[in-house]
């Protein structure tokens, strides 16, 4: 085992690398739980990158020309916070004390929002070499934005270290084969290759040549067979910089829980502490002064706060070019300025147009590309596109470009039939800033990206989705392609908002809702099929969206409903006929849309309860899905008329037939209900 770093390297690098190693295996083993052998393996690679290679400043966290870094398996999150905590964020050697512990800001897997410097939540592999891809997107859009000649403030690098694991999950190979595409020239990416997972030595399970697969997606690739040769590192990165026609990958050959004389190159180094006997032997192996935990040489120290100077004059450089670029375009500097810091520009929704009862049936799905459209223009920072049914989601920003290689400045983006890459782009694009970003597909298919959504809602970003065939509506296509579950599924993810509007004026407000929602995801939800344009003379007003839900219609003459129907998107429709024939009969109904729970559960009680009074027990609620979630708002004397089985293939009016989910079937429901 060679336990000096090759070739030039100073004992003081080698002290800096292996006072990661020391930090990361002291602070799992304080824990009693975590992920020490990836970081002792990368530690070289860590020091390499954040002394010579990467553009930072850890006073400044956010300075927006700042190079982007993602580390991809979360699960080696300690490196992550040793450097840190070494560079001098704002992250002191007691919160690396505190490493899994409640309350820390050094969670179990890295955390976007938690820990300063932290870019993206990862944990899930693959997820951040996606983020990456996302990252990429957004720094070369708006480079060809706001870049000017002889004034690049938009000019900086991602950066992601992706495991086994992340390149053996699928949403990898979908993000970078789309970066290939895309020819993402400022993306650099670095494997480790250790050939270690969980279960053992890689070969149980993967016999990919890493090289060719990455070349074939058009990848620039390098390799670093000893991931302790400094200089062959630093050689391989700035190749993989200069070869800036393509996203670059360099495989580093490292062996996981370096310096560890019985555990390193085992799969014992991946997920436990090494033990304190190993941890001992490993610090005397390194030769390292002392076995005292969380020791931190003041040489080491010393060298790597060096960052701080040289992130300060990083940042005054770019602050100096930024403040002559504001002399010289001034109007630019200020729209760049408005982006990052995310504030909607005044009028954004000024042209959104009100729908009226002659405009007749239309999907809701139209209705969002229409609106999608009439705002677009005056949003500049609204992107977004599909995953390969951009005509079908109704996604197409008319006018906009498609975003390519060739085309920088393209709104439209073919994410190709890679879901979960897509989701995945959406949170590096928010991540990175400047955008409001959205992505399309047909609801069923988020099963594809919901790790992405999940992340999304978990880290408080906010791409919207656009799901269209939202329910058994979309007929012909059948079961495969029929949500049963997925609002109830959904409902139930924490931070996470979905709104199934129920015609073109609800679409209008749902949009509204969305693009200036703070903190978490929308899912705007839309039918393949068409639905009335709602009259809203008779109706109630469309902007009762925002509330979750309002009430569309009591009975002439008032006085407290002897029931409530209640339902979402395209079965507003029947609830409204139902309605209409029960008042008809002398039955006191209230109609209540209810698009969207989440916002409906954060009124105020009064509210709520002016929806839906208590003392109004009788209540039936309708929605082409699994009925689980309603039962909360129908309560325990209520119905649901949902669906309780997979769909089936026939046209829409059929299914809805007999699936039992018509005005006649709601009506037969509400005199069970009522006794009458
Ligand atoms: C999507 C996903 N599946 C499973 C896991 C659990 N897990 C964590 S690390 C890991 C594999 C470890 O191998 P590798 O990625 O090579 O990491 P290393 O052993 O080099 O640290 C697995 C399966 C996860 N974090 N994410």
């Amino acid at each position: 085992m060679t336990q000096a770093a090759t070739g030039r390297d100073t004992a003081l690098d080698l002290l800096c690398i292996n006072t990661v190693r020391t930090l990361s295996m002291d602070a799992v083993q304080q824990a009693d739980s975590g992920h020490p052998g990836t970081a002792m393996a990368l530690a070289p690679l860590a020091y390499v990158l954040w002394q010579r290679h990467l553009r930072y400043n850890p006073v400044n966290p956010a300075w927006a020309d700042r190079d982007r870094f993602v580390l991809s398996c979360g699960h080696a999150c300690m490196l992550l916070y040793s450097v840190l905590y070494l560079t001098g964020y704002d992250l002191t050697l007691e919160e690396l004390k505190q490493f899994r512990q409640w309350g820390s800001r050094t969670a179990g897997h890295s955390e976007r929002g938690l820990t300063p410097g932290v870019e993206a939540t990862t944990g899930p592999l693959g997820q951040g070499v996606g983020n990456a891809v996302g990252m990429a997107i957004a720094e070369a859009q708006l480079a060809a934005l706001f870049n000017r000649p002889g004034h690049n403030i938009v000019d900086h690098r991602t950066y992601f270290i992706a495991s086994d694991g992340d390149l053996m999950e699928g949403v990898s190979h979908e993000a970078a084969s789309l970066a290939g595409h895309l020819k993402l020239g400022k993306l650099v990416g670095f494997y480790d290759d250790n050939h270690i997972t969980i279960d053992g030595d890689t070969n149980l399970a993967l016999s990919d040549d890493t090289a060719k697969r990455f070349e074939s997606y058009g990848w620039h690739v390098e390799r670093v067979t000893d991931a302790n040769d400094l200089a062959a590192l630093d050689r391989a990165t700035r190749a993989a910089q200069q070869a800036t026609d393509r996203p670059s990958l360099i495989l580093v050959r490292t062996h996981i829980g370096y310096g560890s004389p019985n555990k390193q190159d085992s799969a014992e180094a991946h997920g436990a502490p090494l033990g304190v006997e190993e941890v001992k032997l490993t610090k005397q192996n390194l030769g390292w002064p002392t076995l005292e935990p969380f020791y931190v040489p003041e040489d080491a120290l010393g060298h790597w706060r060096e960052a701080q100077e040289r992130g300060a004059r990083l940042e005054a450089d770019w602050t100096g070019r930024w403040n002559a670029y504001r002399k010289a375009h001034p109007a630019l500097a200020a729209e760049y300025e408005r982006r990052l810091a995310g504030r909607l520009p005044a009028g954004w929704d000024a042209d959104v147009p009100m729908f009226t009862a002659k405009d007749g049936g239309m999907a809701t799905r139209a209705a969002s590309g229409k609106v999608i459209n009439a705002i677009a223009p005056k949003l500049p920072e609204m992107i977004g596109g599909s995953a390969d049914l951009a005509g079908s989601n109704n996604t197409d920003i008319k006018g906009g470009g498609s975003f390519s290689a060739t085309n920088r400045a393209g709104r439209n983006f073919h994410f190709g039939v890679r879901e979960h890459a897509m989701g995945a782009a959406l949170n590096g694009i928010m991540y990175h800033g400047g955008f409001l970003p959205f992505g399309g597909t047909f609801l069923i298919f988020s099963d594809y990206m919901r790790p992405s959504m999940r992340v999304a809602a978990l880290t408080h970003l906010h791409p919207i989705y656009v799901f269209t065939h939202d329910s058994i509506g979309l007929g012909e296509d059948g079961p495969t392609h029929q949500p049963i579950e997925h609002l109830a599924s959904f409902r139930a993810m924490p931070n996470m908002t979905f709104i199934r509007p129920a015609d073109a004026n609800e679409v209008a407000e749902a949009w509204r809702a969305a693009i200036t929602h703070e903190g978490g995801p929308v899912a705007i939800v839309l039918t393949r099929q068409k639905v009335a344009t709602i009259d809203r003379t008779k109706y109630g007003p469309a902007n009762g969206l925002r509330q979750g839900a309002y009430v569309l219609a009591d009975t002439p003459g008032g006085g407290t409903p002897d029931l409530i129907l209640m339902g979402s998107g395209s079965e507003i429709d029947i609830v409204l006929a139902a309605q209409e024939k029960l008042a008809a009969d002398g039955v006191k109904v209230r109609a209540v849309s209810m698009p969207c729970f989440e916002f409906f559960e954060k009124q105020p009680a009064d509210y709520r309860k002016a929806v839906l009074p208590p003392s109004v027990q009788r209540r039936i609620a309708v929605e082409a899905a699994a009925p689980d979630s309603w039962y909360r708002w129908v309560g325990e004397e209520g119905a649901v008329v949902g669906i309780e089985r997979f769909g089936a293939s026939a046209p829409y009016q059929r299914l809805y037939k007999e699936f039992g989910i018509t005005v006649e079937d709601v009506i037969r429901r509400s005199r069970e209900l009522l006794g009458r």
